[in-house]
């Protein structure tokens, strides 16, 4: 079968125009959404919805986080992933099944129904996760698209899927923001490259393909953060230097 968003194939890499709708069934299928955030989600791929929790449900939410993360059973699970080279847990995957509160969550129609309206359909979860995200320890998550995973390594046929990011703390520049690219969702970076066998054990700790791949001769351009060793925020400056962190990667390989 022909497969239009084939990636990590002999096709090499490509720039395709996205093939399916982002919006099904012209947002019919249930109301949580006006007309106008409908567009909004249409044009950029994404919508901010703020204040949808109370104060008291976000925090009884990031107590249950801490909980997961901080469960020994749980951190002995294939579910759980450490960061690299420590015993931190960075994510936490399946939480909707390991958790009452996290799978009331999913069911919440202040979301659920959203999903639902962009879908134009009834919905089920294909993956659910708690990133940790620590300030300054944790490992990045690297420029990526969720959809061009899910496609090559789980078989989702189509970008008939939305993900749904519920910030429990403030996002910040010090805890790793997650960063959107507007208008990204209207087309389809096919990569370079085969997937290595169980790729997603060492991807999830930390995306190296990049910098991995790079053969003699070849130039990786780090958008870093300067040549300082240093992050400033708010006066207080805390060590990091971006040629530590690739050199902490070239030793461990
Ligand atoms: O939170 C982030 O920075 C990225 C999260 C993400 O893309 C993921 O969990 O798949």
């Amino acid at each position: 079968m022909h497969d239009i968003y084939s990636s990590r194939s002999e096709r090499g890499s490509a720039i395709i125009a996205r093939q399916d709708p982002v919006v099904y069934g012209d947002g019919q299928h249930a109301d949580a959404l006006e007309r106008e955030q409908l567009n909004s989600y249409e044009q950029d791929g994404f919508l901010v919805m703020e204040d949808i929790f109370s104060e008291s449900e976000t925090a009884t939410l990031l107590d249950e986080v801490i909980r997961l993360s901080t469960d020994r059973d749980i951190a002995g699970m294939k579910e759980a992933v450490a960061e690299p080279g420590s015993e931190a847990v960075r994510s936490v995957f399946r939480v909707h099944e390991l958790s009452e509160r996290i799978d009331a969550l999913a069911r919440d129609p202040r979301l659920l129904d959203v999903a639902r309206q962009i879908l134009g359909s009834e919905v089920y979860i294909h993956q659910s996760r708690v990133n940790l995200k620590p300030g300054f320890k944790g490992k990045e998550f690297y420029w990526h698209s969720d959809f061009e995973t899910w496609h090559v390594e789980d078989g989702m046929p189509s970008m008939r899927a939305l993900s749904c990011s519920i910030m429990l703390t403030d996002n910040n520049v010090c805890n790793g923001p997650l960063m959107l690219v507007p208008g990204s969702h209207t087309q389809f970076i096919s990569c370079e490259g085969e997937t290595p066998d169980e790729h997603y054990k060492k991807s999830l700790k930390k995306q190296e393909f990049a910098v991995s791949q790079a053969g003699a001769g070849d130039a990786v351009i780090i958008a870093g953060k300067g040549h300082e060793t240093y992050q400033e925020i708010k006066g207080v400056r805390t060590h990091f230097d971006d040629r530590e962190i690739i050199k902490e990667f070239f030793d461990q390989i």
